[in-house]
C-alpha cells in the first residue's frame, strides 16, 4: 500500500499549515523507532476518515501540505539541524504541524521558530527537564530545560506529566516553571482547557496518553490522560505550532498511530482557526 500525504491533503506547494516529517531519534529510550513515527502515522492516517465528526470538516478542504520527511542525520543532532532549517527556510510557511521523531527534535523547531513563541505547552508522561543525559544536551529528556532556555522559562508549561527524577522537580522549581501534573488535572477540571488554550506552540508527546491507548512509545509511563480526556478541549484551542512525538513503533498496524494520526486530523482543523 503506497503511503499517502497525511490524509491526502496537498504536497509540496505553498499551504498556510505545512505538515513535516522529522524521522530523527538517536537518544538513548527503553524502546527505540521513533524515527519510524512519521510512517506510521501517515499509514494509521490511510485507514481513517479525512472528515472529522467533531468539527464536521475535511481536511482536504483546509490550506494544508505534506511536505514529506526531512532527510535527518541520525545520530548527528547539529547535522540534522542544519538539515531542517534550510527545508523549514524553503518552505516558510505561517503554521506547521511536525510529526516526530523522538522529543529532541523539538529543540529544533523551537529553535527555528523561537522568536515567534509566545506560550509553548509541553505535553508530556515525562518533565523532561534533565540538563543532560548521559553528557548529551540534546537528548529527548531535555528537551523542556532546552526549550526554556530559548525562549524563557516564563513562557513555558509542562502539563500531564507524573514522572520526573527529585533534580528535576528542584530544578523546575529553581527556574519557576508553570507544571501541572496528572494529578493536579484530575483534581481541578479548568486547568486542561485553560492551558491548552494558551498555547500558540503545542508540543505533544504520545506517552503522555494512557499506555493502554498508546503502547508503542520510548517509556510507557502508567495514569496518563485518557484520549476523549483531551479531545474534549479540542473546539478550544488553535495553535499555530504543534509537534506529535515519540510514535514508536515498526508495526504495519499500530494503536498508537491511529490514535496520533486522529489527533493529527483535528488538531489540523484546530490550527486552521488561529
Ligand atoms: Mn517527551
Amino acid at each position: 500500500m503506497p503511503i499517502k500525504p497525511l490524509f491526502g491533503v496537498k504536497t509540496q506547494e505553498k499551504a498556510d499549515i505545512a505538515v513535516i516529517g522529522i524521522p530523527y531519534d538517536s537518544s538513548q529510550s527503553f524502546f527505540s523507532g521513533a524515527k519510524f513515527g512519521p510512517t506510521a502515522i501517515r499509514l494509521a492516517a490511510n485507514t481513517l476518515e479525512e472528515y472529522s465528526f467533531i468539527f464536521r470538516k475535511d481536511v482536504r478542504d483546509l490550506s494544508i501540505s505534506d511536505w514529506g520527511d526531512i532527510e535527518v542525520s541520525v545520530g548527528d543532532f547539529m547535522k540534522t539541524k542544519k538539515r531542517v532549517f534550510d527545508v523549514l527556510r524553503g518552505i516558510n510557511a505561517e503554521k506547521y504541524l511536525f510529526l516526530g521523531g523522538d522529543h529532541s527534535v523539538t529543540i529544533i523547531t523551537v529553535d527555528f521558530l523561537k522568536d515567534k513563541i509566545k506560550r509553548y505547552v509541553h505535553v508530556d508522561a515525562h518533565a523532561d527537564f534533565e540538563d543532560e543525559y548521559l553528557g548529551n544536551k540534546f537528548s529527548h529528556d531535555s528537551t523542556l530545560r532546552r526549550v526554556g532556555e530559548m525562549i524563557g522559562f516564563e513562557k513555558i508549561t509542562l502539563l500531564g506529566f507524573r514522572s520526573a527524577s527529585i533534580k528535576e522537580l528542584k530544578a523546575l522549581e529553581d527556574f519557576e516553571v508553570e507544571t501541572y501534573s496528572i494529578f493536579d488535572i484530575l483534581d481541578d477540571e479548568e486547568i486542561l482547557p485553560n492551558v491548552l488554550k494558551k498555547a500558540d506552540y503545542l508540543s505533544i508527546d504520545i506517552d503522555v496518553f494512557e499506555p493502554s491507548y498508546a503502547p508503542e512509545v520510548g517509556n510507557p509511563e502508567p495514569f496518563g490522560f485518557t484520549p476523549i480526556q483531551f479531545i474534549k478541549h479540542i473546539r478550544e484551542i488553535s495553535p499555530r505550532y504543534v509537534d506529535i512525538v515519540e510514535v514508536t513503533t515498526t508495526k504495519m498496524e499500530s494503536i498508537t498511530a491511529i490514535l496520533a494520526a486522529t489527533i493529527a486530523r483535528e488538531i489540523l482543523i484546530a490550527m486552521n482557526k488561529s
